[in-house]
C-alpha cells in the first residue's frame, strides 16, 4: 500500500494527492501525522446556489480561463448524499471529462456525509492535503440544498454565490441565510430577461451589508459563453487579497479549529456502542438516570 508523502504531494504526484485525500475520507489512523507536515496557502474558493443555476458551467469556464494563465485548479465536487440530485451528479461526471483530460486540473468527488450541523472535518482535512500541493486555486462545489452551502462557508476563504434572474422569488430565498455568506455574488445566465433588475437588487442588498472592507461584488455572467469570466476571476483576486489582511482570517481558522476537535472527540463514540451501554446499564438499574449514565462519557474527552 502506497503511504502518502508530504514531499510527493508538494510536488504534484496525484497518486500520492489522492491516497492523502483517500487517508482522511477514511480515518486513517495516521492521517492527523501527515496532516500536521502539511501547509500551504493557496485560495479556496467555495460555489454554492440553487440546482441548474450553472455552478457546475461556472467552475468549467473558471477552470478554462485560469488554465489559458497557466494557473493549477484542484476541484473538490461535494455529492449531495441524496439520491435525488444523482441524476445531475452523473451529468456533472460526463461535463468534467473534458477538465480531466487536462493537466493542472485535479478532480474529486466527496460525499457531504455525517457532519453534526457544522463544517464535514474530512472536507477541511481534504483541503488541507490540497493546500499542500502545487495548485493556485481550490475550488468547491456544493449543490445548494439544506446546510452544506453554508458549511463550505467555513471552510471557503472565498464563498461564490451563484443565483439566476428570472426567479422573482430568488431573492426571499437568498435572503433567507445563504445571502451571509456570500463574498461574490454571480448572477449567471445574465442572457436571461431581468437580469440587469435581479442585479440591480442584489447590490443593493450587498451595500446595505457591506463592511468597512468589504462589499460583495455582483458579477452578471454567461457561464456557457465564458462572458464575465475574467470579471469574476479579478474579484475573487481581490477577495483573496482583502483576507489575508483582516481578522476574517482569524474566525475561519477558529471554526475549523472547533469543527476538527469536535470531530476527532467523536470518532470513537457512536450510537450502537452507546446503545449496547445503555442495555447493559439498564440490566444492572432499571431506573437509570440520563446524567448519570452520560457524566462517564464526558471524562473520557476531558484526558
Ligand atoms: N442560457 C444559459 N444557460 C446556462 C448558462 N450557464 C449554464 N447554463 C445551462 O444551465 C444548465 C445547468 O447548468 P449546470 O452548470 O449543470 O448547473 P449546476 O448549478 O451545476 O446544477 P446542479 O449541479 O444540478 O445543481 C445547463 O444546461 C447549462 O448549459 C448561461 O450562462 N446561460
Ligand atoms: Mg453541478
Amino acid at each position: 500500500m502506497l503511504i502518502p508523502q508530504a514531499l510527493d504531494i508538494q510536488n504534484g504526484n496525484e497518486r500520492h494527492i489522492a491516497r492523502a485525500l483517500s487517508w482522511s475520507e477514511n480515518q486513517h489512523p495516521e492521517v492527523l501525522e501527515l496532516l500536521k507536515t502539511l501547509k500551504g496557502n493557496a485560495q479556496v474558493i467555495g460555489i454554492t446556489g440553487p440546482p441548474g443555476a450553472g455552478k457546475s458551467t461556472l467552475v468549467n469556464a473558471l477552470v478554462t480561463h485560469w488554465r489559458n494563465l497557466k494557473k493549477r485548479v484542484a476541484i473538490l465536487a461535494v455529492d449531495p448524499s441524496s439520491a435525488f440530485n444523482f441524476g445531475s451528479l452523473l451529468g456533472d461526471r460526463l461535463r468534467m471529462q473534458s477538465l480531466f483530460l487536462n493537466e493542472g486540473v485535479f478532480i474529486r468527488s466527496v460525499s457531504s456525509r455525517g457532519s453534526l450541523g457544522g463544517l464535514s472535518a474530512h472536507i477541511i482535512e481534504m483541503v488541507h492535503v490540497l493546500k499542500h500541493a502545487p495548485y493556485d486555486y481550490i475550488l468547491i462545489e456544493t449543490v445548494g440544498v439544506g446546510q452544506s452551502e453554508v458549511e463550505i462557508a467555513g471552510v471557503a476563504d472565498t464563498t461564490i454565490v451563484v443565483s439566476v434572474p428570472e426567479s422573482g422569488d430568488e431573492i426571499q430565498t437568498l435572503k433567507s441565510g445563504i445571502m451571509e455568506i456570500a463574498d461574490v455574488f454571480v448572477v449567471n445566465k445574465s442572457d436571461r430577461d431581468g437580469a440587469q433588475t435581479f442585479a440591480n437588487h442584489l447590490k443593493k442588498l450587498a451595500h446595505s451589508r457591506a463592511t468597512a472592507n468589504w462589499e460583495s461584488p455582483v458579477i452578471l455572467t454567461q457561464a456557457v459563453d465564458q462572458n464575465g469570466i475574467a470579471e469574476l476571476s479579478e474579484a475573487l483576486n481581490q477577495h483573496g487579497n482583502f483576507n489575508k489582511n483582516t481578522n476574517r482570517q482569524i474566525q475561519l481558522f477558529a471554526e475549523k479549529a472547533y469543527a476538527m476537535i469536535q470531530d476527532y472527540r467523536m470518532r470513537d463514540l457512536n450510537l450502537s456502542t452507546i446503545i449496547s451501554d445503555v442495555q447493559k446499564a439498564i440490566n444492572e438499574n432499571p431506573n437509570l438516570n440520563l446524567f448519570e449514565f452520560i457524566e462517564p462519557y464526558f471524562r473520557k474527552f476531558s484526558n
